[in-house]
C-alpha cells in the first residue's frame, strides 16, 4: 500500500487536498517518521541505531521504531499497544510496516499542518502541499540519501516552520508555541554551527593541541547567541551597552573563536594560527588581545564569577545589557562555581543567563565517576536559580529557554543543556579521549568531510 502511494507521487507533483485520505496521511507519516528517527532517536545518541540507521536498511527503521515504542509504551492505551503488536514480527521482535506510532505522527502532522495554515491564513490547497525536489522522483532509502522526508522539508520550508513543529515534537499548545523558529532561521543557524565546528577543528588541528570535544558540544549554543540573540557587533566590540559573554569553560576557546569569526569579529583565516607563540588566539580566551572577548578565562570556576560581577555591575549602572555564560559539567565540580551561584541569586541577577554544557564527560571521563555533580538542576534550584533543561543541539529549545530567561524576574537562569561531547563528528561523539587531543591529518579530513556533508544537506556553501 505504501509502495503504491510512493509510486504514485512524483517530485514536483501536486498532492490535491482531497487526497488527504488516511492512506496519504499514513504515507506522509512514513516520510515524517524517517525524519523523526533522524532528528529524535539519533540525536539521543543510541549510536548503535545511529550507525545502522545510516545504512538505511528497513531493519534499522524497525529497530528504531521498536525503540520508540519502548519509550512511549507507558503512554499508550491497551488498544494502541495491541495495534502495535499486531504489526510485529514475533520472531525478530521488530514491528512490521505501519504501526501506531506512524499513525500517531501522521495525525499530529496533519493537525499541525492545519494549525499552521490557519495561523498563516492559508488553505490546505495543492500549492501548500506540493512536493518538491529536483531529480524527478521521490527518493527512497538508497545511497544513504535524505529520503522521502524531503517532502517534509519542502513543506516546512514553504510554511516557514521547523520540521520538528510539523512532527509534533515541539510547541504543541504551549506558551512557547508562538516562539517557534522558522525553518529558514534554523537552517542558517545550523550552517553557522557547522562552520563554527569546522573552524574550531581547523584551529586545534593546526595547533596540534586543544580541546575539540567540549568545543563541538557548545557550537549550537554559540551559533544561537552570536548569530541570533546577543546585542553585539563586530563594528563596535566595546560598546558599553552590548550584551556580555563569558566562556567559563575557557578551554573551549576554539569554538568561541569560531563563533567570533563567524560573526565577523576576527578573520576566519586566523584560526590556523591558534596557539602559535606569536598569535593573539591563544589556547584560552584573552580579553586583552581578541576583539569580542569580554573576559579572560581558562581557570575553571572563575568565568561564572566574573559574569556574575558583570551582571551586578549592569544592575548598579542601570543598564539593560544581559550577561551570558557557558559552564562545563566538569567545571561545576569547582567550589568557586557555588559561591558564584549563591552570589548571583542573592543579588537577584535576572540579567544573567548561564548555560551548563551537560555533556556528561570531563577530562578523565564520566563526570559521575570523577566527582558526581548530579542532580545539577536541583542544586541550582536550591541556590535559588530559575532552571530550564533543554537539548543543547535544538535551536527551538535554545530560543525558548533564552526567551524564558529574559522574562524571569528576580532570579538568574541556568539552562542545563544536554549535549553530546564531540557533536557533529561521528568518531568524536561521546568520547572522553577527544577532550583535549588534536586529530591527525586523516581524522581531520574525515571530520571536515562530515561537517561539509551536513552543510550540503542544509543547502549551504561548504
Ligand atoms: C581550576 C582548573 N583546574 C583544572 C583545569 C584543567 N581542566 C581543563 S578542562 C577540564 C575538565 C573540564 O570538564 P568540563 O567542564 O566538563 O569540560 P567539557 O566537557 O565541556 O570540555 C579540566 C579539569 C582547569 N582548566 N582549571
Ligand atoms: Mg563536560
Amino acid at each position: 500500500m505504501f509502495n503504491s502511494v510512493l509510486k504514485s507521487l512524483k517530485i514536483g507533483q501536486t498532492i490535491s487536498a482531497n487526497q488527504y485520505s488516511p492512506l496519504t496521511l499514513a504515507y506522509i507519516g512514513d516520510c515524517v517518521f524517517e525524519l523523526y528517527i533522524r532528528t529524535y532517536i539519533i540525536k539521543d545518541a543510541d549510536t548503535q541505531v545511529d550507525k545502522l540507521h545510516k545504512k538505511a536498511t528497513g531493519y534499522v527503521k524497525a529497530q528504531a521504531q521498536a525503540n520508540i515504542f519502548r519509550e512511549i509504551e507507558p503512554e499508550l492505551t491497551d488498544e494502541e499497544i495491541a495495534v502495535y503488536k499486531r504489526g510485529r514480527n514475533a520472531k525478530s521482535h521488530t514491528p512490521k510496516n505501519a504501526n501506531m506510532m506512524e499513525y500517531k505522527v501522521a495525525t499530529v502532522f496533519y493537525d499541525r499542518l492545519k494549525k499552521i495554515c490557519a495561523k498563516k491564513g492559508l488553505k490546505i490547497t495543492p500549492t501548500v502541499v506540493e512536493c518538491g525536489g529536483a531529480n524527478g522522483s521521490v527518493r527512497g532509502w538508497k545511497n544513504g540519501a535524505w529520503p522521502n522526508s524531503k517532502i517534509l522539508f519542502e513543506l516546512a520550508k514553504r510554511l516557514d516552520v521547523s520540521t520538528d513543529y510539523l512532527l509534533g515534537l515541539r510547541g504543541e499548545d504551549s506558551e512557547r508555541d508562538g516562539l517557534h523558529m522558522g525553518w529558514q532561521k534554523i537552517k542558517e543557524l545550523s550552517i553557522s554551527a557547522a562552520n563554527i565546528r569546522k573552524m574550531a577543528l581547523e584551529g586545534v588541528y593546526s595547533a596540534g593541541a586543544g580541546h575539540p570535544g567540549g568545543s563541538l558540544s557548545i557550537a549550537d549554543i554559540l551559533s544561537y547567541l552570536y548569530m541570533q540573540e546577543m546585542n553585539v557587533s563586530a563594528d563596535n566590540p566595546k560598546n558599553p551597552d552590548r550584551d556580555r559573554f563569558v566562556l567559563s569553560k575557557g578551554h573551549c576557546a576554539p569554538a568561541l573563536y569560531g563563533a567570533l569569526a563567524e560573526a565577523g569579529f576576527i578573520p576566519k583565516e586566523d584560526m590556523k594560527n591558534l596557539r602559535s607563540i606569536d598569535s593573539y588566539l591563544q589556547g584560552h580566551p584573552d580579553m586583552k588581545t581578541v576583539p569580542g572577548i569580554d573576559m579572560s578565562t581558562g581557570s575553571l570556576g572563575q568565568g561564572i564569577s566574573a559574569a556574575s560581577g558583570m551582571a551586578l555591575a549592569g544592575k548598579l549602572d542601570k543598564k539593560d545589557y544581559r550577561v551570558y555564560s557557558i559552564l562545563g559539567d566538569g567545571e561545576i565540580e569547582e567550589g568557586q562555581v557555588w559561591e558564584a551561584a549563591m552570589f548571583a541569586a542573592h543579588y537577584k541577577l535576572d540579567n544573567l543567563t548561564a548555560f551548563l554544557d551537560f555533556n556528561g564527560l570531563q577530562i578523565d571521563g564520566d563526570i559521575a565517576e570523577v566527582m558526581n555533580p548530579c542532580p545539577i538542576d536541583k542544586k541550582f534550584e536550591a541556590f535559588n536559580w530559575h532552571v530550564i533543561t533543554i537539548d543543547a543541539h535544538d535551536f527551538n529549545q535554545i530560543e525558548a529557554a533564552v526567551s524564558e530567561a529574559k522574562v524571569t524576574k528576580g532570579k538568574p537562569t541556568m539552562i542545563i543543556a544536554k549535549s553530546v561531547k564531540g557533536k557533529g563528528v561521528s568518531f568524536m561523539e561521546g568520547q572522553a579521549s577527544w577532550h583535549g587531543s588534536a586529530p591527525n591529518k586523516e581524522q581531520y579530513e574525515q571530520a571536515i568531510a562530515e561537517l561539509d556533508e551536513q552543510i550540503k544537506v542544509l543547502g549551504g556553501a561548504q
